[in-house]
C-alpha cells in the first residue's frame, strides 16, 4: 500500500474553483496546455505518486545512498532509481521548461499542483529531477555559449545543484571563500570547499553541472566583500563539448568528499564538494564558466534560490497533507476508549477514536492548515503566472507587472517560513499524536514524515531568515507597496456586503486579525525608524521578525480559507452529489475553525510585539 495520500479533489477545488486556472490555461505562454488536458495529467501525476514514485519511499530511508571515499561517489538504491527513470519517462517535468528549450510551459500554478503530488510521494526524486529546471535560469542569465548548455542539458537530462554554503558561510553566504581565478581562455579556476549540497553526486544522470558561488580574484570591478562580490560559475562534473553536449572523457576537479549522515530525508545526498585541490580524485584543477560573462552572481543566484523557496515550502505542505490524511484514516478506525458522555458507565461500548472532542480539534487543526498551505501555495503561484503572462506579451516594465512580481516576493518567505514551521510541528504534535504509541514506529510513516520535514525550517534560509527578508525587503525595501495590496485586498473581502452572511463572524475576526497584524508592521516600522539615533533598537525588530512571519502566515491564510468557504456555500446553494456536499461542507469548516481558533491568537501576538524591549539583548550571556 502507498505511503502517500494525495489529496486530488483540493488540488482541483483551488485551481479551477477558486484560482479560475481555467482561463488562463490554452492561451497565451500556455498554449500547448488547455484546461482539460491540465486535468488528465494531474490525474496522471497523482496515480503516478500514489504509485511508481511513492514506492521506494520507505526502502531509500532504511538503504540510503552510500559515500565510497575512494571513488567519491554515492549511488542510489535501485528502487529509487527505477522510480527516477518512471518520473524521467513520463516527461511531466518539461512542463517547467520554456518552450525554445524543448519544453511545453505550464502555468507555474499548474506545476506547484504536480510539485505537491511528487513532493509527498518521493521528496528527494523531485529534488534530483529539478536539475534540468535550472537550464530556464541559465537560459534567462546567460549569453549564447550558456544557452547551448541550458539546451543540452534539457536535451541529455542533466541534473544540477545549487552551491552557495561553505563551512564557514551558511545563512550569511557572503562570509563565502571559495575562489575563482581567470584563465587566458575565458573560463575559470576554482578553489575550495563547499558545504550543505544537495545533489552533488549520484548514478541518476551521466553528467552534473554545479553552479557554484565564488569570489573572482585579480579582475577590475568584481570580487570584493560579502554577498556582492560572489559570481557565478557553471561547473560540470565531467567535462563537455558545448556544442554537442558530448562528454570529451576528462574529469573535472570537482569531487564530493563527504556525504552527510542525516536525521531524515535521506536519499537525498547531502554532499560536501571540493573544488580544484590536487590532493583529491585525479587533482585536476576545477575549471568553469562564467555565467552571463556577467559578475552578478547572488542576483543570478536568487533565480534559484526563489524557485527552491517554493519548493521547500509545497514539499512542507505536501508532507503535512498526507500525514493528516494518515491521522485521518486512523482515527476512524481505531477504537478507544467510550464516548465523553458515558465515561462514568464501565459498560458503555467502546468507540473510534473520532468520537472524542480532543481528537476531533486535532484533526480539523490538521485539516485546515494543510489545505490553507494548498491556497497558500497556488495562490502564489497564481502570481508567477500573471508575470509570466505577461512576459510573454512583452511586459516586462508596467505597473501591473511589477506589482505581481512583488507580491510573489512578499509570499515567498511566508510559504517557505510558515510553511515550513506549521507544517513540521503540526505532524509532529498533531499527525504523529493521533497514533497514539503506534506513531513512533516505523509501521507507520509519520516518524519518516517528521524527520524528513525538519530540513524544511532549516535549508534554503532558516525562518529566521525568512522572517527578515519578509520585513526588512519584502515590505520595508518595497516601501510596502506589495503588503499595501494584499492589505487592501483582505479589506475589500471583510468589508464585501455581498458576501455569505453564514461567515459575517469569521469575517470581522480577519478584519481585527488584519488590523493586529498591521499594528505588529507599524511598531517594528517606528522600532527601525528609531535605530537611525539608537542603532540597537534594530534588536526588536529582530525579536518581533518570526512573529510577523507566523502572523502574516495565518491572517492570509485565513483569508484564502474564507474565500474557499464562499465558493463552497454557493456550490451547497445548488445541487450536489453526498461526495461533493461532504467535500463543501467541510472546507466551509475549516475555514470557520481556523478563523475562530487562530485569527484571536493575533491580538496578543500585537500586545507581545508592542511591549517588546531590550532586556533580553541586555542580558548577559552567563545567564542565559
Ligand atoms: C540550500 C539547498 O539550502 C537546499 C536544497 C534544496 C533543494 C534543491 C533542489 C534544487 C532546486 C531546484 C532549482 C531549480 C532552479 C530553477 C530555476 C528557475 C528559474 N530575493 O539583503 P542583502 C539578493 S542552498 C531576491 O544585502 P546580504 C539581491 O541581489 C543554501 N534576491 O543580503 C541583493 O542585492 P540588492 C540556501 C535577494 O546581507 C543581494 O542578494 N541559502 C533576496 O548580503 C544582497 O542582499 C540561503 O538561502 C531575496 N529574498 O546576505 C541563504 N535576498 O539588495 C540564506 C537577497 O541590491 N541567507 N537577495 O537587490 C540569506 O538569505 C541572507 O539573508 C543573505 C544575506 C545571504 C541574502
Amino acid at each position: 500500500m502507498s505511503h502517500y495520500k494525495s489529496n486530488l479533489r483540493d488540488i482541483e477545488f483551488n485551481l479551477f474553483e477558486v484560482f479560475d486556472r481555467g482561463e488562463i490555461l490554452g492561451s497565451g505562454p500556455f498554449a500547448e496546455v488547455d484546461g482539460d488536458s491540465a486535468r488528465e495529467i494531474l490525474r496522471e501525476v497523482d496515480r503516478l505518486s500514489r504509485d511508481e514514485l511513492a514506492e521506494p519511499f520507505a526502502d531509500s530511508d532504511r538503504h540510503p545512498p552510500v559515500f565510497d571515499p575512494s571513488t567519491h561517489t554515492a549511488p542510489l538504491p535501485a528502487s529509487f532509481t527505477k522510480s527516477y527513470r518512471a518520473w524521467m519517462e513520463a516527461e511531466f517535468w518539461r512542463l517547467q521548461i520554456p518552450a525554445e528549450l524543448g519544453g511545453t510551459p505550464a502555468p507555474s500554478s499548474l506545476n506547484w499542483a504536480i510539485g505537491e503530488m511528487v513532493l509527498g510521494a518521493n521528496p528527494a526524486l523531485w529534488m534530483y529531477a529539478v536539475g534540468t529546471t535550472f537550464s530556464r535560469l541559465i537560459l534567462r542569465n546567460g549569453n549564447d555559449r550558456d544557452a547551448r548548455v541550458a539546451r543540452v542539458m534539457v536535451d541529455r537530462q542533466w541534473t544540477a545543484t545549487m552551491v552557495l554554503t561553505e563551512p564557514d558561510a551558511g545563512s550569511d553566504v557572503g562570509a563565502g571563500r571559495a575562489k575563482a581565478t581567470l584563465n587566458e581562455d575565458g573560463s575559470w579556476h576554482l578553489t575550495g570547499v563547499k558545504r550543505f549540497i544537495t545533489s552533488a553526486e549520484h548514478d541518476l544522470s551521466e553528467n552534473i553541472l554545479h553552479l557554484v558561488l565564488a569570489r573572482p580574484e585579480g579582475v577590475a570591478g568584481a570580487g570584493g566583500p560579502g554577498t556582492k562580490g560572489l559570481s557565478l560559475f557553471l561547473v560540470p562534473k565531467f567535462h563537455f563539448d558545448h556544442e554537442t553536449g558530448e562528454l570529451t572523457g576528462e574529469r573535472n576537479g570537482a569531487y564530493v568528499t563527504n556525504v552527510e549522515h542525516k536525521m531524515g530525508l535521506k536519499a537525498s545526498n547531502t554532499c560536501e564538494v571540493t573544488f580544484g585541490d590536487p590532493q583529491v580524485g585525479g587533482g585536476e584543477p576545477a575549471r568553469g564558466w562564467l555565467l552571463g560573462e556577467v559578475h552578478d552572481g547572488i542576483a543570478q543566484m536568487f533565480d534559484v534560490i526563489e524557485y527552491a523557496r517554493m519548493m521547500v515550502g509545497t514539499k512542507a505542505m505536501a508532507t503535512l497533507s498526507s500525514g493528516y490524511l494518515h491521522a485521518l484514516d486512523y482515527a476512524k478506525e481505531r477504537v478507544q476508549g467510550a464516548d465523553m458522555t458515558r465515561t462514568a458507565d464501565r459498560t458503555a461500548a467502546r468507540v473510534t477514536i473520532t468520537h472524542h472532542p480532543d481528537v476531533r480539534r486535532s484533526l480539523m487543526t490538521q485539516k485546515a492548515y494543510a489545505e490553507a498551505l494548498r491556497a497558500l501555495v497556488l495562490y502564489t503561484a497564481t502570481w508567477q503566472d500573471r508575470v509570466a503572462i505577461a512576459e510573454h506579451a512583452g511586459d516586462t516594465e508596467s505597473e501591473a507587472v511589477t506589482l505581481a512580481g512583488a507580491i510573489n516576493d512578499l509570499l515567498l518567505p511566508i510559504v517557505k517560513g510558515f510553511g515550513s514551521e506549521r507544517s513540521w510541528v503540526l505532524l509532529g504534535t498533531e499527525s504523529l499524536q493521533t497514533f497514539g504509541g503506534s506513531g513512533y514506529l516505523q509501521e507507520y510513516p509519520i516518524e519518516q514524515y517528521v524527520r524528513d520535514a525538519k530540513i524544511d525550517t532549516l535549508y534554503e534560509g532558516t525562518t529566521a531568515i525568512q522572517g527578515q527578508d519578509l520585513f526588512f525587503r519584502k515590505i520595508v525595501k518595497d516601501q510596502g507597496r506589495a503588503l499595501g495590496h494584499l492589505t487592501a485586498e483582505i479589506e475589500a473581502f471583510v468589508d464585501d456586503e455581498s458576501g455569505d452572511s453564514r461567515l459575517r463572524g469569521e469575517r470581522r475576526l480577519l478584519g481585527t486579525a488584519l488590523e493586529d497584524l498591521s499594528a505588529i508592521v507599524q511598531q517594528m516600522t517606528d522600532d527601525l525608524a528609531s535605530s537611525a539615533g539608537a542603532a540597537r533598537h534594530v534588536y526588536k525588530v529582530g525579536l518581533n521578525a518570526t512573529r510577523l512571519l507566523m502572523g502574516a502566515g495565518d491572517v492570509i491564510c485565513a483569508w484564502l480559507l474564507l474565500r474557499q468557504a464562499e465558493v463552497a456555500l454557493a456550490r451547497l446553494g445548488g445541487p450536489v452529489g453526498d461526495r461533493d456536499r461532504a467535500f463543501y461542507e467541510g472546507k466551509v469548516a475549516a475555514a470557520c475553525f481556523f478563523a475562530t481558533t487562530n485569527l484571536p491568537r493575533l491580538t496578543s501576538e500585537r500586545v507581545i510585539a508592542e511591549s517588546i524591549d531590550l532586556s533580553l539583548m541586555d542580558l548577559d550571556e552567563a545567564s542565559f
